[in-house]
This record gives structure tokens, C-alpha cells and sequence, in this order.
């Protein structure tokens, strides 16, 4: 058997909090990351026949059974997981039934998964429709993009277009946009739920007064979805409340999409 501390998946997930954490986006026990694992990748660092602990994942996991994923801790701090993975992240395996997950490996200290677990499965169960090289749900508290929904109209098109008009590369790196959450209590199946709702169209989706929810093929494009939002909110926020003498029309948004090919909402834009 390899050293899981070696593991690619384990690496990358320790790599991706310490850059949230870097850039300001997971105080204290802010936000959370779970990543499907390739089930043959797994089994060359773990033992699929040791199931170390049994816990309830709170809702109806059926349509996940049997797939496994690496996921950060409850109350865990993303300053300190590449310090002590074996502490803050856990490999947990859903049951058939889908009513449980299984503890393969992590939270050595009795701890647990994260109480955005429904928000994470349910949006895997969203994403994986979509997109079957779906693999990784990411959340985070990046400042400008929170900022942001305290000031601007939360309807999904408006702030969408505000995000795309503030630097060329947006309308590129998400042209499907950006879904947005009206506030609501976090941690719960019914978040969860909204969030997966949004999830079956965008690969974003911004909880106000919250943050945001990135997904991808892989760590890097979930990482590089929220970075390219968080910038572009940094730029509105820079300067929204002055005169914007120069901005993207419509129509260049347009010619960007088109030159780069990409599948954009052209609902989104008044053409
Ligand atoms: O895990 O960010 O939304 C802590 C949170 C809850
Ligand atoms: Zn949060």
C-alpha cells in the first residue's frame, strides 16, 4: 500500500486550502472542499475493507453510493491542513443506501466532515448530470465577492454582467455565469438543496453575505473559477462608486466569447 500522505489527491487538496487561506478567503473555519476520487487511484492508498467509523450524512446519498471522496473537516481551520491532513481531511466512502457515510481514513482526532456535506453532495449529484468529468466542489468566503452582494441586486443576469464587464477574461473563464443565493441558513439540506438547483446550470453559485460555491473537472479549474469571480468583484468594488467612463459593451462582450468559442449565456447580454 503507498503512503497516502503522498497521495496526488491528498497534495492537491492541502495545496488548495493553503492558497484560499494565503489569499484571504478561509478565516478561522471558513469554508470547505470535497474532491470525487477515482476509485481505483484510491485503493493504492487506502483499505476499502476497513471502515473505521459510520456517519449519518443527514439526507438521501443514493444517487452517490459507493463513490468515494476526500473532504475537509468540521471546524477545521485551512490555515493548519497541510499541517496535519490526517486530522482535518477524511477519505468517506457513501453507503448503498446512501443514508451513511464511511470513514476510510482522516479526522484522527473523533472529528467529522463538514456541516456543508448536503450543499457538497447534492451539488456533485448536480454536476456529475451535467458534466460526467465532474469532480470537485469548493467553497469559500473570498472578501470583494461577498462584498459585492451587500451592494449589488442579487438576480443572477445583473450581477453576472456587472462581474463580465469589468475585465475581458470573464466572459471567457465563465461564460455559463454566475447563479446567486438569496441569504439562508447555511449548513442545512434545504441551502444544500437551492444550491444544487442553481448547480444543474452554473458552475458558480454566490451565497449572499456568505460566499461562494466553484466546481470543476479538477482543483485547479474550481480554484481558477472563484479567482477570476473574487478579482472581478475586486475590481467593481474598486470602482463602483465613481463615474465609470469606460466600460465593455455588449457587443465586445460578445466578440470576446466568440474569438475564444466558448458557450456563453447569450441570454445574459442585450444584443
Ligand atoms: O465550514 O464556511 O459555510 C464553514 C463554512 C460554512
Ligand atoms: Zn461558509
Amino acid at each position: 500500500m503507498k503512503d497516502i500522505m503522498t497521495a496526488p489527491f491528498l497534495r492537491e487538496t492541502c495545496e488548495t486550502a493553503s492558497n484560499m487561506y494565503r489569499l484571504g478567503w478561509d478565516e478561522r473555519n471558513g469554508g470547505n472542499i470535497s474532491v470525487l476520487l477515482d476509485e481505483a487511484e484510491a485503493a493504492e492508498y487506502l483499505d476499502m475493507d476497513r471502515v473505521l467509523r459510520r456517519v449519518q450524512t443527514g439526507f438521501d446519498a443514493k444517487a452517490l453510493a459507493g463513490r468515494l471522496f476526500i473532504v475537509t473537516g468540521t471546524g477545521k481551520y485551512f490555515r493548519n491542513i497541510a499541517k496535519q491532513p490526517e486530522k482535518d481531511l477524511g477519505v468517506i466512502r457513501i453507503s448503498a443506501d446512501g443514508s451513511e457515510a464511511e470513514l476510510l481514513w482522516g479526522y484522527s482526532d473523533g472529528g467529522s466532515f463538514t456541516s456543508e456535506l448536503p450543499a457538497h453532495l447534492m451539488t456533485h449529484i448536480s454536476r456529475l448530470a451535467a458534466d460526467p468529468l465532474h469532480r470537485v466542489v469548493t467553497h469559500c468566503h473570498p472578501t470583494h465577492t461577498v462584498a459585492m452582494t451587500r451592494v449589488h441586486p442579487l438576480d443572477e443576469r445583473s450581477f453576472t454582467r456587472s462581474l463580465w464587464k469589468t475585465c475581458t477574461e470573464c466572459v471567457i473563464v465563465f461564460p455559463d455565469g454566475v447563479g446567486v443565493l438569496p441569504w439562508m441558513v447555511c449548513g442545512t439540506n434545504a441551502i444544500g438543496e437551492a444550491t444544487a438547483a442553481k448547480m444543474k446550470e452554473y458552475r458558480l453559485v454566490v451565497w449572499a453575505s456568505h460566499g461562494i460555491y466553484g466546481t470543476g473537472r479538477t482543483l485547479d479549474e474550481a480554484f481558477g473559477l472563484i479567482e477570476t469571480v473574487e478579482k472581478a468583484a475586486q475590481l467593481y468594488m474598486l470602482t463602483a462608486h465613481l463615474p465609470i467612463l469606460n466600460t465593455m459593451t455588449d457587443e465586445q462582450l460578445e466578440a470576446a466569447a466568440e474569438r475564444f468559442g466558448v458557450d456563453y449565456r447569450r441570454d445574459f447580454l442585450d444584443l
